[in-house]
């Protein structure tokens, strides 16, 4: 459940644009150990990014500029502060990089322009003053501003083309909220009658959910749930669902047309209050139980004591500097063979950019484009509810980190900033970069007397997004083995149902509530380039066989590997196959390896990976249609950029980004091409969602692995291995040059970090933008 409006996110990102000046020399300064042994604390290694950070979010007075130019007499747009507006104003929604095309960036990062793609804005405005409400994409620049800039309704990156302004059907946010209090004080005797609570009891009735909005023929319509008061500080509002909903027109701007037409209680439709009202006054009324906050709703602690469970756990530790090296101004880092940039946008959340390996690029682009959870019900506000997470952006919902929990004591942290309406608001350690042994080796084997193993050491980049109910935590793991590791991880509170009547969508896992049914389905967009951008998707498929051999008489039933090559977009939306007996991956038939085999990245579920199973969904239609597969191969646009839009859930029928369109019969021959592909889980809450979702099992993961890319494993290369041989005269260990840790103390700040540092985030008004103090927090 999102309790907050429908596009109006409440806060938002910027990363710090460093320097400007193109930066070529790529020098690790200073990879020493550095700080006392006794200590046994660290330094981050730096280093120079070979250029500077092209895909950073705006430097605050890039933000203040262009909010400022937005608000000018010049730009035309009779815009309001938002802290003074109401729903019929014009305001800024949003305010962003407007990424720069990959033609363009191709041409600079690999030397053929000296000049850095020019930088623009990306601006949402919502126009509330007016009968038919909408939302509209602005480009906004050259940055820096000056009095060249211009601001121009931007629709490159749609399927609609045009200004494609995005209408908005439910703008009157507080005007609804005085209507839900109305009903709530209308329907006092009914709400007394079932559960004796009332308004004054702080009985909740949640507005503008992202979908329980329906329009058809010109008509808006919303389905609201009662919700049992909240009365601890948890927020056990999501579990606490009484069964009784109301549906309300509201069509139109004016709230004094605004009506309830129908109740539904225990799977009964009454089209009227006073139709509920006479029925719970028959005596042969069916009145259910309620549902009140109480310690199985709350994610404290309790329960039994576990034995030894007080001693201190194990933990990892760095037992000398970080060794990999951070240019922290322009968030570019390199860790063995790898190198990458990091950016936090503000629609996106984490993303990196040019990702390189054995020092070629082998992804322009990896990154969260959406994450959707689709909803079943036996009632109608389950039925109807999917939330399209990008909505509110991903980027101001990105948390602080806690160290030593979300991750190790010892790792290196970065802050996000974003801009949402005229605050920007910067989130202290929103992303966390750490190695750590993975607990099993890379590699072993055993012979003769003889045994070698590998450690497992992996780098990890990850970044929280608490949305609403849910905390989705995104993971990019990158291992000696060359191969990168995608994953979700979800836990916080599950979006539950009333029990009553639901139990073919859900299991009843308390006295009142149903774990109710739902699929999350989370897009990421992977754009590989191997060897170049010119590449294949090559298609293995493990199929069985009845084959004749020269030295057989007869057949033998068998297996063969069928190898074809993906020849257009009308083949390029894929589901793993049954028995994982499909193998894919994005190779460069221009290129053959030593052994006349194509090189190429393999993507491949390292977990499990779900694709919607409502078919022609009555709740998407075709703003979803990124849900319907596994994975999606397109051949690249500039103006295919993201797999949905931010608004595509406020115009479903026809949304700004309509991801079917996408699939136009392009070639897939030697093209540059993306990788779309989905992760999720079918979740059929159980008792142990109760009173959270637990990582453990509330997990997706994607390899993207080198497939006939190198002559060998890469990871044969890692001194962090050792070879045991055992004979009569003892045991011989070989080792290559791993160095032994030399500080021997525990370092208590990496064992037990001191959380009391830790902040929420910081919000700067930018506008108005008071430059005597240009870093007052509001
Ligand atoms: C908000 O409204 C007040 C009162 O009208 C006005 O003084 C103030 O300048 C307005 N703020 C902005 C940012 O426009
Ligand atoms: C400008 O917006 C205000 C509401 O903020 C509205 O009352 C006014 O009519 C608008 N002016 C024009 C010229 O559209
Ligand atoms: C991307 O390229 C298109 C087509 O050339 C152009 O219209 C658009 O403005 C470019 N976008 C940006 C952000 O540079
Ligand atoms: C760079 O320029 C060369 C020569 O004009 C051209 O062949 C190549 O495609 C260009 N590279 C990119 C990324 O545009
Ligand atoms: C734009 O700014 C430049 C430099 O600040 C100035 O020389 C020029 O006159 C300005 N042009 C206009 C049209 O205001
Ligand atoms: C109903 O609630 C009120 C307080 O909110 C309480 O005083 C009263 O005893 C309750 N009635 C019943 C029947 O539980
Ligand atoms: C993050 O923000 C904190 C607090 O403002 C600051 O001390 C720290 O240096 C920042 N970290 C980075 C990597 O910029
Ligand atoms: C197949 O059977 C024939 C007849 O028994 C025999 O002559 C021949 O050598 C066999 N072929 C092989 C490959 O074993
Ligand atoms: C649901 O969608 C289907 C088409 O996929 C349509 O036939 C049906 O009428 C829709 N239901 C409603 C209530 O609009
Ligand atoms: C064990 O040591 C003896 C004496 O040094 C030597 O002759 C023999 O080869 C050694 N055996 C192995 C397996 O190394
Ligand atoms: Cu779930």
């Amino acid at each position: 459940m999102r309790f907050t409006s429908l596009f109006l996110a409440s806060f938002v990102s910027k990363a710090v644009l460093g320097n400007p000046l193109l930066r070529q020399s790529l020098q690790a300064k200073s990879a020493a150990q550095k700080g006392s042994c006794s200590s046994c604390s660290y330094e981050q290694p730096t280093t120079v990014a070979p250029y500077k950070n092209i895909w950073q979010g705006l430097t605050d007075k890039e933000a203040v500029d262009v909010i400022e130019l937005l608000h000018s007499d010049a730009a035309g747009l009779n815009l309001t502060a938002a802290a003074n507006a109401t729903d019929w104003d014009n305001i800024i929604l949003s305010v962003e990089l407007m990424l720069p095309n990959k033609t363009d960036v191709l041409q600079y990062i690999t030397g053929n322009s000296t000049t850095s793609p020019t930088r623009h804005a990306r601006a949402f405005l919502m126009f509330g003053a007016t009968e038919k409400p909408y939302v509209r994409e602005y480009i906004v620049g050259p940055l820096p501003i000056t009095n060249q800039s211009t601001v121009s309704p931007y629709a490159f990156r749609t399927t609609k083309g045009g200004d494609a302004k995005i209408p908005i059907i439910n703008a009157d946010q507080t005007a609804y909220a005085e209507f839900t209090a109305n009903i709530i004080k209308e329907a006092e005797d009914v709400t007394k009658f079932l559960w004796n609570l009332t308004a004054a009891d702080k009985i909740q009735l949640p507005l503008a959910f992202m979908a329980p909005l329906t329009v058809s023929d010109n008509e808006v319509y919303q389905w609201q749930s009662f919700i049992a008061p909240t009365t601890s500080i948890y927020e056990t509002v999501y579990l606490m669902p009484l069964g009784l909903y109301v549906r309300s027109d509201i069509t139109g701007r004016d709230p004094s047309k605004w009506k309830m037409t129908g109740w539904v209680y225990n799977d009964i439709f009454y089209p009227s209050l006073d139709d509920l009202r006479a029925a719970i006054k028959d005596p042969k009324f069916k009145k259910l139980s309620g549902t009140s906050d109480e310690e199985w709703a709350r994610n404290n602690h309790h329960g039994e004591p576990l034995k030894f469970d007080e001693m201190p756990p194990p933990v990892t530790i760095q037992q000398g500097p970080p060794r990999f090296t951070v240019d922290a101004e322009e968030e570019y880092v390199e860790w063995m063979d790898f190198s990458f940039y990091v950016t936090a946008a503000r629609q996106n959340g984490l993303r990196l950019y040019d990702v390189k390996y054995k020092g070629k690029r082998i992804l322009y682009e990896l990154g969260l484009d959406e994450a959707i959870a689709h909803y079943a019900g036996i009632d109608p506000v389950q039925s109807g509810t999917i939330y399209f997470d990008s909505g509110s952006g991903f980027g101001p919902t990105i948390v602080s980190l806690v160290r030593g929990y979300d991750c190790p004591g010892y790792a290196t942290f970065l802050n996000t900033t974003q801009t949402t309406k005229e605050t920007t608001r910067t989130q202290k350690d929103g992303i966390c970069l750490f190695e750590i042994d993975k607990g099993y080796p890379i590699q072993r084997h055993g012979w003769a007397g003889h045994t070698g193993v590998t450690k497992n050491i992996a780098l990890t980049v990850r970044a929280v997004y608490t949305i609403g109910n849910y905390d989705y935590m995104t993971t990019y793991e990158f291992y000696l083995d060359g191969s990168i590791e995608v994953s979700v991880r979800a836990s916080g509170y599950i979006s539950s149902a009333f029990y009553a009547n639901n139990e073919d969508y859900g299991f009843k896992i308390h006295d009142s509530l149903s774990g109710s049914l739902h699929d999350h389905v989370i897009t990421f967009k992977a754009d590989l380039d191997v060897l170049g951008t010119e590449n294949s998707l090559q298609k293995i498929e493990i199929v069985p066989s009845t084959e004749k051999y020269v030295w057989l008489n007869g057949t033998r039933n068998t297996m063969k590997a069928r190898k074809s090559f993906v020849a257009t977009e009308d083949d390029g939306k894929i589901n793993w196959s049954p028995n994982g007996a499909s193998m894919y991956a994005v190779v460069n038939k221009d290129k053959p390896n030593p052994y006349g085999e194509y090189p190429g990245w393999r993507i491949v579920p390292a977990s499990g990976v779900a694709y919607l199973t409502v078919q022609d969904s009555n709740i998407t239609k075709n703003s979803a249609h990124h849900t319907t597969h596994h994975l999606y191969v397109t051949k690249r646009k500039d103006s295919e950029d993201s797999a949905t839009h931010p608004y595509n859930s406020n115009a479903i029928n026809d949304p700004p980004i309509d991801f079917a369109k996408y699939f136009d019969g392009d070639s897939l021959d030697q093209q540059d091409l993306v990788v779309w592909f989905n992760l999720g889980m079918h979740h059929m809450p159980h008792t142990g969602d109760l009173p959270n979702t637990v990582f453990t099992t509330a997990h997706s993961a994607m390899l993207i692995e080198p497939f006939n890319y190198l002559t060998g494993d890469p990871s044969r290369a890692s001194k962090q291995q050792v070879q045991l041989a055992i004979s009569e005269n003892g045991t011989t260990i070989r080792t290559w040059g791993a160095q032994p840790a030399t500080c021997s103390t525990i370092n208590q700040e990496q064992v037990n970090p001191d959380l009391t540092t830790y902040t929420g985030g910081i919000s700067v008004l930018k506008y108005p933008f008071d430059k005597t103090s240009p870093d007052r927090v509001i």
